[in-house]
């Protein structure tokens, strides 16, 4: 990684902003998400499922997932082989208590590399007051430290994971971003996020690239789809794009696999 971005990303463990899609772009992305928890409203397992899984249930989430700026700044990380291991959508209600603890992403994924990164996309405004992502610059350089559950009801991670270790508040940098803009995080970097005080939802889909040389440990695979690079090392399931949009199939698809990452979580 011998360009500008390789270099602050191999120091800082992040780097943002991308501008990745135009505000429009973004806005058509939020209006086709909505639309579809319109559709399915009522229906809570298809909602989870759309939160968890975007880009096989809309074929809108899928392209933005091989939109050319994002992939190229993933294969400045990963090379050329490059999966999306999961595109899950993070949305902090309008005037939400609704946090993320500090935490490092590799910890619970039970992948058997560090070959992921983040690419965090904002679908709506994403600045400090509506709890964007916060991150200590450098602490990607740590292995994983300890992490303990804490279960507070309101923290996003399903079991209010948080490093047990000081983190110094002081030194967080805020990744602020406009509607279509992208931040990048390596799986070690310390990162978290405060409560949303705006009157509008925050929503941010959280790519995470892998390079397809990864497995996980168990020997599972994943469902995955291929954005960059042909060779198919074996470690995962690759999926073609979605062929429609809220597809029966698709969601028995995202069952399966959501039952699958159930049993990897550690
Ligand atoms: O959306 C957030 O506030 C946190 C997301 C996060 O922790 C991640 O993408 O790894």
């Amino acid at each position: 990684m011998n360009t500008k971005l390789g270099k602050i990303y191999a120091n800082k463990g992040f780097f943002c902003p991308v501008d990745a899609i135009s505000k429009t772009k973004a806005k058509e992305l939020r209006e086709d998400y909505e639309a579809a928890e319109t559709e399915l409203s009522g229906d809570i397992e298809r909602l989870a499922l759309l939160k968890a899984y975007p880009n096989r249930l809309l074929p809108s989430f899928d392209t933005v997932t091989r939109n050319e700026t994002l992939v190229a700044a993933a294969k400045e990380i990963l090379g050329e082989d490059i999966l999306v291991w999961s595109a899950a959508l993070f949305i902090k209600e309008a005037e939400s208590t609704q946090i993320v603890s500090w935490h490092q992403d590799l910890t619970y994924w039970q992948l058997n590399d560090i070959k992921e990164v983040t690419c965090w996309l904002a679908i709506s405004s994403a600045r400090r007051k509506a709890g964007c992502m916060k991150f200590i610059p450098g602490s990607h350089k740590n292995r994983i430290v300890p992490h303990n559950d804490t279960y507070a009801s309101n923290n996003m991670l399903s079991r209010g994971q948080e490093i047990s270790v000081e983190v110094n508040e002081d030194d967080a940098v805020y990744a602020e971003l406009d509607p279509g803009q992208a931040s990048f995080h390596h799986g070690l970097l310390f990162h978290s996020s405060g409560p949303n005080s705006t009157d509008d939802r925050r929503i941010g889909s959280a790519i995470r690239y892998i390079s397809a040389s990864m497995k996980q440990e168990t020997g599972e695979q994943p469902m995955v789809t291929q954005v960059s690079g042909k060779k198919d090392y074996g470690n995962f399931e690759i999926f073609a794009p979605p062929k429609g949009r809220l597809l029966e199939e698709e969601f028995e698809l995202c069952r399966k696999d959501n039952e699958l990452k159930k049993r990897l979580l550690l």
